[in-house]
This record gives C-alpha cells, sequence and structure tokens, in this order.
C-alpha cells in the first residue's frame, strides 16, 4: 500500500522536469529555423513564415529515457545581418548550437564556417569548448533543386566534429531526431562531467524539486524518517 502511494504521488506530481537545455538556432535568413522549430513544438509545418525580428522563443519537454524529463528552451535568431547584434547576445546561455543551411542553397552552406566561428567566439558557461554543435541540412524535401550534396554536408560536419542530419519541415524527416540528438549528447556529457550547471549560467539548470517536498509531507515523513524517502 506503502509503495503503491509512493509510485502515485511519484507519477501525478514529479518533477515537471529534472533538467532544462538551453539551444540556440542560427544560420542564413530563409533557410528555415523558424519553420523547423515550429514543426518540433506544433507537430506541423507552418502556413506562413516571416522572417523573424530579432530573437523568438519556443519550449518542448521531451522524455530522454523513461522517467527522465527535458525541458527544451530553443531560442530562434533571425538571420538578418541587421539583427546580429541582438542575437549574438543569446550565445553565451546556450549549451547547444544547431547550424542551419538550406540543400537548394550554395550561399547558406558556404555560409556555414563563418556561423560556427560566431557561435564558437560567443558561447558560455563552465566549459564553452564543451558546447554541442550540430549541422543540419533543411529542406530536403526539395530534392530535385538540391545545390548541396549529402556527402558535402556529412563531410563539413565531420570536419568540424559536430553531428549531421538532414531535416524537413514540409515531411518532419528528422525533426524530432535532430532535438533529440542534440539532448542525448548534452545528458551524455553531463553524465561523464563533461558537463555541468553553473552559477549565474542558463545553458543548463536543474528541474523543479517540487515532488520531494510533497512526497515528505504527503507520506507523513519527518525527521529522521524523512531520510528513508526514497523517492
Ligand atoms: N520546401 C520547404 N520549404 C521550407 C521548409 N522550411 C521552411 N520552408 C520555407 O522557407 C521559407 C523561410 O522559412 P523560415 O522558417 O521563415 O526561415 P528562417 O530561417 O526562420 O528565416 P529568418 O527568420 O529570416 O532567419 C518559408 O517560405 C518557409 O515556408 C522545408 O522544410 N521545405
Ligand atoms: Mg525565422
Amino acid at each position: 500500500m506503502a509503495n503503491m502511494q509512493f509510485s502515485m504521488i511519484g507519477d501525478d506530481f514529479g518533477p515537471l522536469f529534472h533538467y532544462q537545455y538551453r539551444l540556440i538556432l542560427i544560420g542564413d535568413s530563409t533557410v528555415g529555423k523558424s519553420s523547423l522549430l515550429k514543426y518540433f513544438t506544433e507537430g506541423r509545418m507552418a502556413e506562413m513564415s516571416d522572417p523573424t525580428v530579432g530573437v523568438d522563443f519556443y519550449a518542448r519537454m521531451i522524455e530522454l529515457r523513461p522517467g527522465l524529463r527535458v525541458k527544451l528552451q530553443l531560442w530562434d535568431t533571425a538571420g538578418q545581418e541587421k539583427f546580429r547584434s541582438i542575437t549574438r547576445s543569446y550565445y553565451r546561455n546556450s549549451v547547444g548550437v544547431i547550424v542551419v543551411y538550406d540543400i537548394t542553397s550554395r550561399a547558406s552552406f558556404e555560409h556555414v564556417p563563418g556561423w560556427l566561428r560566431e557561435a564558437e567566439a560567443n558561447v558560455g558557461g563552465p566549459y564553452p569548448g564543451q558546447c554541442v554543435f550540430l549541422l543540419v541540412g533543411h529542406k530536403a524535401d526539395r530534392d530535385g533543386e538540391r545545390q548541396v550534396q549529402y556527402e558535402e554536408g556529412e563531410y563539413l560536419a565531420k570536419h568540424h566534429k559536430m553531428q549531421f542530419l538532414e531535416t524537413s519541415a514540409v515531411t518532419g524527416e528528422n525533426v524530432l531526431e535532430t532535438f533529440m540528438m542534440v539532448a542525448h549528447e548534452i545528458n551524455g556529457r553531463l553524465e561523464t562531467g563533461a558537463l555541468k550547471t553553473m552559477d549565474g549560467w542558463e545553458g543548463i539548470k536543474k528541474g523543479s524539486q517540487r515532488a520531494q517536498s510533497i512526497c515528505l509531507s504527503d507520506a507523513g515523513l519527518t525527521g529522521n524518517d524523512a531520510s528513508s524517502c526514497s523517492c
């Protein structure tokens, strides 16, 4: 009976999330950053997509494994040059960077090294060198108009020691996989100690611990008894 009560408390009032990771999406204007984020957070392609003004914000909860919930806070930056000074300030509090190009735009692919340089120069946290990068070749549904071969994207990513996927906000191909891949990599680095939380840095934050206080009082555990609570 006691066990049943514990599991009910755990299921209903467990921490909403265990960690929060902040990610930033960068890349040229019109490559499809906002559309990718809308698909990931709303489950469908946006009917219209205006150029982002400065920075926009999205969020979604994911489960990395049963019982391990992570809230992803996603900064969607404007690709247009005129917003660069605004968007630059968002790197510092990000633990993951997704660099997006459009497979039908050679120029957007050629600008990837510049975006990477800018990100590497501005990321923060206790170990800026451990920031997780992922390269995305977007609009994979427009294969007939392709200007960048899959192998070129793969090669560039390997050269910069980052993972690579081609995605589409029309078909949904690899959209979930993109964010899961980054989150798993961050989680892995957290577990090995290569990454950690730091006061004053928003890249990784611990989630709400509300469950424990509810559990202790509801289960009637006080004083020394509380130390035996395993929730
Ligand atoms: N075919 C196709 N079109 C897409 C895809 N993703 C986005 N688009 C279109 O590409 C255009 C630009 O998309 P946005 O998501 O606004 O691009 P962005 O990178 O956010 O642009 P900025 O906010 O200016 O930096 C829009 O017309 C979208 O409908 C995709 O996967 N496939
Ligand atoms: Mg946008």
